[in-house]
């Protein structure tokens, strides 16, 4: 049997005002990436020996450039992306309407938050890179900047969860639909998860900036920002994983293979994500290796629910090729529809996935890392993840998304399926380059074409890497063009509905199953999960010692 994982199909629409708001949440997260990449594309040909970021107007410091890149990119665009097309999912699995006045207070909160940290950024005060490891100091602003940032995503889950609320109060003993479900999760994972970097922000870096404090505890805030800083990469992840089950099977003529696992891939997300910040921490002093290795073996486990959705994608897709006359072992996959351009940015999205996947099992085994902490290795890695998984995939759903919301059709989708594939084979360039200098030791966050010292291994990983960076900016200008053609000249169409997915086993309304709806029982086992994992260092650790003097060096 297979079901829509949807309710009401009987024409949901959002007001204008809402959907305005999501566009403009959208919007401004891809006016961040196009700030960002700029900045992008300076760090890799720095790689290359070229040194472009002097020519950037304000731009004074390899690390002011650094610092934009990750925070416009890591932070801005992914925020904007999960409150704008979560809300969306949310509001149509439960053909529910937002909250209009919380969703235009929280994108003010995210104005206001992204123009500080850019005043900050841009002013060569804030020059701490995306993880602000004190004593590094930035100015107030920065820190405010963020803090506003992370309210606005509290409030955009206040929204999601009002919407719950009342659609549960409208329809007593009915499964969640999926998709509100999966949206719900990854928020519901982030409000925990975050509470890490609002006490770091808040309590310590804050009114440490303001002179309100004595000093700051660098392994303290470096722990409160791991606490977030691995979480936040699922937060970044599970919105394009809520495409990947709820929208690619649809859009590739396939079907979502089950309602159960997928529901307990995204449960697995909430409980497992936040135990884990150590393998970011191997190398700090002042932890128990025992602490460390039980953060390793929960690294592995947050690994499995990735891996079950690679074979639940797999599925869908090859019954949609199969579908649609593909045959053979492996030639099915030319019968994905690689024409509709947002499904051609997914799946490539996907292929990068597989080797971002790879290199972070090699991180996170606990020696290995000694081998690739703080070398290039690192960014190969997390530009194959949250740089091509995640991204790449933003640009695939953004080629429905916008038409969606601005009622205008996409324009150029040759275009776009060329911007896909440029980008996808500029990043596994970009990656190589970087992985095999990380293994030659090159480090990272460093201004290679000024280093005064250098390996000869180095410099065709350096040039790898700037070619396939100037690819990778290359395809994403490209994305910016198609954007900006559809927004201005798009033909104005009849706004299409969501693609939803159908199930193959769909979500029954007895047994076992109902217990996956119940996060009072989720919350509580995760809440114990990072009791386990973090008590012991917060316990043996505190109070804080405040004694590092901030220095501001760039
Ligand atoms: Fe990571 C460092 C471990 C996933 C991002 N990671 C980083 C940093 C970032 C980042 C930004 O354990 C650097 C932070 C900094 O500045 O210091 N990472 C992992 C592990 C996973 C992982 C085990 N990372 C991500 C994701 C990210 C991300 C996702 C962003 C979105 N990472 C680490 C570790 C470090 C680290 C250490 C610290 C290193 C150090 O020393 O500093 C796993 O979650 C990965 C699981 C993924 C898979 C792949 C599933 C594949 C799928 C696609 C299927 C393909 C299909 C196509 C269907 C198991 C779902 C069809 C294909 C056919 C062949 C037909
Ligand atoms: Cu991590």
């Amino acid at each position: 049997m297979s079901t829509p994982i949807v309710q009401d199909p009987n024409g949901f629409r959002l007001s204008r005002s809402d959907r305005n708001v999501l566009l403009w949440t959208l919007y401004l997260g891809f006016g961040a990436l196009s700030v960002g990449i700029v900045n992008g594309l300076g760090q890799a040909l720095n790689y290359a020996g070229i040194d472009i970021l002097k020519f950037f107007p304000g731009m004074r410091t390899y690390y002011q450039g650094l610092t934009v890149h990750g925070v416009f990119n890591a932070i801005v665009l992914t925020f904007c992306f999960a409150n704008s097309f979560l809300t969306l999912t949310t509001a149509r699995g439960l053909a529910c309407r937002p909250n209009t006045a919380l969703l235009w207070t929280s994108f003010g909160s995210m104005v206001l938050g992204a123009l500080l940290a850019a005043f900050a950024m841009f002013t060569g005060r804030a020059s701490v890179l995306f993880t602000f490891y004190p004593p590094l100091l930035a100015h107030w602003t920065f820190y405010l900047g963020l803090a506003l940032a992370v309210v606005r995503t509290w409030l955009t889950s206040a929204n999601l969860f009002l919407m719950l609320a009342r659609w549960r109060k409208d329809h007593p003993g009915q499964r969640i639909p999926l998709l509100a479900f999966m949206s719900i999760v990854t928020y519901a994972m982030w409000d925990i998860a975050s509470i890490g970097i609002a006490v770091e922000v808040v309590v310590f870096l804050l009114p440490w900036s303001l002179g309100l404090l004595p000093g700051a505890d660098p392994l303290l805030s470096r722990t409160l920002f791991w606490f977030t800083g691995h979480p936040i990469v699922y937060f970044w992840l599970l919105p394009i994983y809520v495409s990947w089950y709820g929208l690619i099977p649809k859009q590739a003529g396939g079907i979502l293979f089950s309602d159960a696992l997928t529901r307990i891939a995204f449960l697995m997300f909430l409980v497992l994500s936040i135990p884990v910040g150590f393998h970011h921490q191997y190398t700090d002093p002042g932890i128990h290796s025992g602490m460390k290795a039980l953060h390793t073996f929960l690294t592995f486990g947050v690994f499995f629910p990735s891996l079950m959705t690679a074979f639940a994608v797999m599925y869908a897709l090859e019954v949609g090729a199969r579908r649609r006359g593909g045959a053979g072992l492996v030639r099915w996959f030319a019968s994905i529809p690689w024409k509709d351009p947002s499904v051609a940015a997914q799946v490539l999205a996907m292929l990068s996935f597989l080797l971002g996947g790879v290199t972070g099992l090699i991180n996170a085994s606990y020696n290995l890392n000694q081998v690739v902490h703080n070398t290039a290795f690192i960014p190969g890695h997390f530009h194959m993840t949250v740089g091509s998984a995640v991204a790449l995939s933003m640009m695939g759903i953004a080629y429905w998304l916008i038409p969606y919301l601005t009622g205008r059709a996409l324009w150029g989708a040759k275009l776009a399926r060329l911007q896909a594939w440029i980008y996808f084979v500029g990043v596994l360039i970009f990656a190589r380059g970087m992985i095999s200098g990380g293994l030659e030791g090159m480090p990272r966050r460093t201004m290679i074409s000024e280093a005064a010292y250098s390996k000869a291994s180095w410099d065709l990983a350096g040039v790898i890497t700037g070619v396939g960076g100037t690819l990778m900016f290359v395809g994403a200008m490209l994305f910016f063009v198609v954007l900006v053609m559809t927004v201005l000249f798009g033909e104005a169409e009849e706004t299409p509905d969501i693609p939803f997915t159908e199930t193959v086993h769909s979500a029954p309304t007895s047994g076992w199953q109902l217990s996956l709806d119940r996060f009072a029982y989720w919350v509580p086992a995760t809440l114990l999960l990072i009791a386990i994992a973090y008590g012991p260092f917060f316990i043996g650790y505190l109070p804080p010692r405040l004694l590092s003097h901030g220095f501001q060096m760039y």
